[in-house]
């Protein structure tokens, strides 16, 4: 039997509430060791789910905290062993001397994810569910957490498994086929087979593509803000930060380096990169700043271009322009609208904003400039892409495995053979639930949990 293991789930902060969390065969007993009930019935014989007031004992059995216990017998509970709840005040203090005390009943800490692997090892979420209770606790926009709640309801691993489904059919097929040689594969059922592997090529491209859409709504979206020196990049920066973040002189050359902070703008997590003014220049050190503006922009999903809009435009904006076209959005951003100079943008121009970094004026437009160019799908409100490597990379190699099968098919290769394809793709989605993955493999996806979850 495994041990039983206890956390903090609240964090080290001091709050309100704060919940000590138990799993494992000893929980009830060991929380029932630390509590004492005003009601008089003792934790154990407690229905599930019930909340029980008493007080919370440290190790002397002194009274310490009147708190809320609750337990969930095995397997009705989150991790699907027995359970228990104390909810205590949060203070950080009184958390530890729960714990220490928890601990004194032999029950031992639990690593970062401990529970929730438990509860993937219990067979109670698959490991694409499992990592959208990190990806929940991690979301920095509202976005995230929508797309990683859909994820936890299942539905990523609903398409995953429609594919799995389709694909053991095909290897039904073809192991009834291997077992019974003397029997051809008959035309009708050639097409079918070919129909389900088409099918389940199409559904895994779809998937495998969603994954750059997924990808920038956890991680960010690398947007590079480039223009010629004392265009006012990093007056934006800061204006959008709400705070000083990055240093603003009259003098032009200002950023050295490139500097990089998160922000959400228009709903959107940003990774804001402000970069050094580019211009031809005999200084070494700017020079090389000039060189990470470029790396920037090749990295980015997003080049805000900022134009002095009290300035004519020059050769060296047009540059910055041309460097620019190669990122997939692009918006021009006219700045210092306040002063008395200022041009408005040409109507014409598409993706234009103006506005004023000193005055705020203008940075509502740009974040729905922003927005526009990345619209949230009906698939990432419900949960249905890819988010993380780890399962774009078992994707991928589904998709190719099954493009294999389709070949062989087509080349009329030997059952056997389309069977190993088959085969191999119904193994990378069973990595990709975590159906079939080593145990080395998914204590590092869980390592980057919190402790308590
Ligand atoms: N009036 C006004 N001045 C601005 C605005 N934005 C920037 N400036 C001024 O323009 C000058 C340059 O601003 P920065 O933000 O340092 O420009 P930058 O593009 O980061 O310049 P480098 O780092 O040198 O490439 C500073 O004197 C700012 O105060 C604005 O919206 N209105
Ligand atoms: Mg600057």
């Amino acid at each position: 039997m495994r041990d039983t293991i206890a956390a903090v789930a609240t964090g080290g902060v001091r709050c309100a509430v704060g919940i000590l969390r138990l799993s494992g065969p000893e929980a009830i007993r060991a929380a029932g060791a630390v509590f004492r009930p005003m009601g008089g019935t003792p934790l154990a014989e407690c229905e599930d789910r019930r909340l029980v007031l008493g007080w919370l004992l440290d190790r002397e059995g002194r009274p310490v905290d009147q708190v809320l216990a609750t337990v969930s017998r095995a397997p009705h509970s989150y991790t699907g062993e027995d359970t228990a709840e104390l909810q205590c005040h949060g203070s950080p203090a009184v958390l530890a001397l729960g714990l220490e005390s928890l601990f004194a009943q032999g029950v031992r800490q639990a690593g970062p994810g401990e529970f929730t692997r438990r509860a993937f090892l219990k067979g109670k979420l698959d490991l694409m569910q499992a990592e959208a209770v990190a990806d929940l606790i991690d979301a920095e926009t509202q976005a995230a957490a929508r797309c990683a709640g859909g994820q936890l309801a299942g539905a990523l691993s609903r398409k995953v498994g429609a594919v799995y489904d389709a694909l053991v059919d095909v290897s039904a097929h073809f192991h009834a086929v291997l077992d019974y040689p003397d029997e051809d594969i008959d035309p009708f059922s050639a097409r079918t087979l070919d129909e389900a592997l088409s099918g389940a090529e199409r559904d895994l491209c779809s998937l495998l593509e969603s994954y750059q859409r997924g990808k920038l709504l956890v991680e960010g979206i690398p947007c590079a803000i480039v223009g010629r020196p004392n265009a006012g990049k990093s007056s934006l920066l800061n204006a959008l930060l709400g705070y000083e973040r990055a240093i603003v002189t009259d003098i032009p050359g200002t950023t050295r380096d490139t500097v990089e902070e998160k922000c959400t703008l228009g709903g959107r997590l940003l990774r804001l990169i402000d970069t050094a003014g580019i211009r031809e220049t005999g200084d070494a050190v700017e020079r090389l700043g000039v060189e990470r503006s470029r790396r920037a922009l090749e990295g980015a999903e997003l080049a805000l271009v900022l134009l002095d809009s009290t300035a004519p435009l020059g050769p060296e904006d047009a540059d910055i322009l041309d460097l620019a076209s190669a990122v997939p959005h692009v918006i021009r951003v006219y700045t210092k609208a306040d002063l008395p100079g200022s041009v408005p943008p040409p109507p014409e121009e598409e993706h234009a904003v103006l506005l004023s970094s000193r005055t705020g004026a203008g940075l509502s437009e740009l974040e729905a400039a922003i927005a526009a160019c990345f619209p949230a799908g009906a698939d990432q409100e419900r949960g249905e892409l890819l988010t993380n490597a780890r399962q774009a990379e078992a994707a991928g190699r589904a998709l190719s495995a099954v493009r294999s099968a389709r070949e062989s098919l087509d080349m009329g290769m030997t059952p056997d053979a389309v069977l190993v394809d088959v085969e191999g793709a119904m193994g990378a989605l069973g990595e990709l639930t975590g159906r079939n993955l080593r145990e080395d493999v998914t204590g590092r996806i869980f390592a980057r949990f919190c402790v308590g979850k």
